[in-house]
């Protein structure tokens, strides 16, 4: 817990409760015995008042902390029902460039932009060099490569797991490209999802289906060049409906050590089944030394790619609070990147909140006291450790993080800025009248 001005306290404690403590800033009015506990030892610790020593916590934690944004969150994208298209919606690389710059600009926190390689480099390794160009122009870099391995005709039953050798190469050659691709660009990390997998029960064999994808996969771990790492994602359903081959972080994980030290998992937290304790698998990944990054969404049943933290923010708190807990040189490795579809929301709007809510609850995992949390835990005093943990949950961070905006000369109010710049209104100006020419339908 900590005091930075009894403003805040009005927020935290109502009137009624006055137990004869005092407020330990300001006006010294009130503190509860709880917290008398927690600011002795704060005091005791290094003699600095809590309030600064959470304020440095959080500093510490935002000036390290770095999310990666998707290109295809900037693009008009829909459910297999319909695509409500926007009209300053980024279609072209150079507009989705533009608008990661923007979110840059307005967070200090995603210097980087995801992309997926049919998507956004259709002329594979020909266009480096105008990615190149649009890096300087908006000052972001490219981040991790995505291939596209699931749209093509020849994918039907497959990509890498397919029966047939032939479209098997040509998943291959695609991963190679995207291999090539991400050495010229000096991007770290090429991201795999695989949609292979089969609808109905004995129309394919789960067993040999294995053996290809550890060909395949193996191939594309031998191409990585020395700084480069292949990311192997998860989903257990969707676009399959019966069997997906890397369907949980189990199968990732031994598929990744079958290729080599290059090869990590990713979890994207929107490909669990409903229950699943995921910071309980990120906990063993981290274990394992095999985990390499994440694709950050919400849900509320599926993979309902939502926005962060508007489901369940105690999720995130939880598996961000097993990444601050990593020792650093496991932290180091670890990527954060967002995977998600605006269908409703406006693309800009719920990117920029995406980050700042990602910086917020980051910032409150890292509130957490980990060494009493520890002594706490191993005592089993489960309810102080409970009220230790989820204590720095329930802490309004936002304004330290303002404060911090403002000493890093960003805009204190991230998304009150982008309102304020017109930056929507002049995209959607420029690029409404082709936007509407993309309505398309399911059937
Ligand atoms: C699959 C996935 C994958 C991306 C796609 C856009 O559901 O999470 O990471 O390729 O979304
Ligand atoms: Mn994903």
């Amino acid at each position: 817990m900590y005091w930075v001005g009894c403003e805040r306290e009005e927020n935290l404690f109502d009137k009624s409760r006055l137990d004869g403590a005092v407020c330990l800033c300001f006006n010294r009015e009130y503190i509860s015995k709880y917290e008398l506990q927690s600011w002795r030892g704060a005091m005791t610790v290094n003699g600095a008042g809590a309030a600064e020593r959470d304020a440095e916590k959080v500093w510490r934690a935002l000036d390290g902390f770095r999310i990666e944004v998707p290109s295809w969150g900037f693009a008009n994208t829909g459910t297999r029902f319909g695509k409500f298209v926007q009209g300053g919606a980024a279609t072209t690389i150079e507009e989705k460039f533009s608008d990661a710059g923007q979110v840059n600009a307005l967070t200090g926190a995603s210097p980087t932009v995801a992309l997926h390689v049919l998507w956004d480099l259709p002329g594979g390794v020909k266009d480096v060099a105008t990615i190149q160009g649009l890096e300087k122009k908006y000052g972001v870099r490219s981040g991790s490569i995505n291939p596209n391995l699931f749209q093509d005709q020849e994918y039907k039953y497959g990509s890498i797991a397919n029966p047939s050798a032939e479209v098997r190469g040509l998943a291959l050659a695609h991963l190679l490209d995207s291999v090539e691709i991400g050495r010229a660009l000096g991007s770290k990390d090429v991201s795999l999802w695989i949609a292979d997998g089969s609808n109905y029960p004995g129309t394919q064999s789960v067993r040999r289906r294995i053996e290809w994808m550890v060909e395949v996969l193996g191939a594309t771990h031998a191409a990585l060049g020395p700084d480069q790492r292949m990311l192997v994602e998860y989903k257990p359903f969707e676009p399959a409906f019966y069997h997906t081959d890397i369907a949980d972080w189990g199968m990732a994980l031994e598929l990744a050590r079958r290729c080599g030290p290059k090869a990590k998992v990713l979890v994207d937290t929107g490909h669990h089944y409903q229950g699943t304790n995921i910071e309980q698998v990120v906990a063993w990944l981290l274990h394992l030394g095999a985990l390499g990054g994440f694709h950050f969404n919400d849900r509320k049943y599926a993979d309902d790619d939502l926005t962060l933290g508007s489901i369940d923010p105690y999720q995130v708190f939880r598996i961000f609070h097993e990444i601050v807990s990593a020792r650093e040189d496991e932290r180091a490795e670890v990527a954060f990147m967002i995977d998600q579809s605006h269908n409703l929301k406006g693309k800009m709007e719920a990117m920029v909140q995406t980050v700042v809510t990602a910086q917020e609850l980051y910032a409150k995992a890292a509130l957490i006291d980990q060494v009493r949390l520890a002594e706490l835990q191993d005592a089993c005093r489960l309810v102080e450790a409970e009220e230790l943990f989820r204590g720095a949950f329930w802490q309004d961070v936002r304004p330290i993080v303002r404060e911090w905006r403002a000493a890093r000369g960003l805009p204190v109010d991230p998304l009150k800025a982008l309102a304020e710049s017109g930056y929507v209104a002049k995209v959607t100006e420029e690029r409404s009248s082709r936007n509407a020419r993309s309505v398309s339908s399911y059937a």
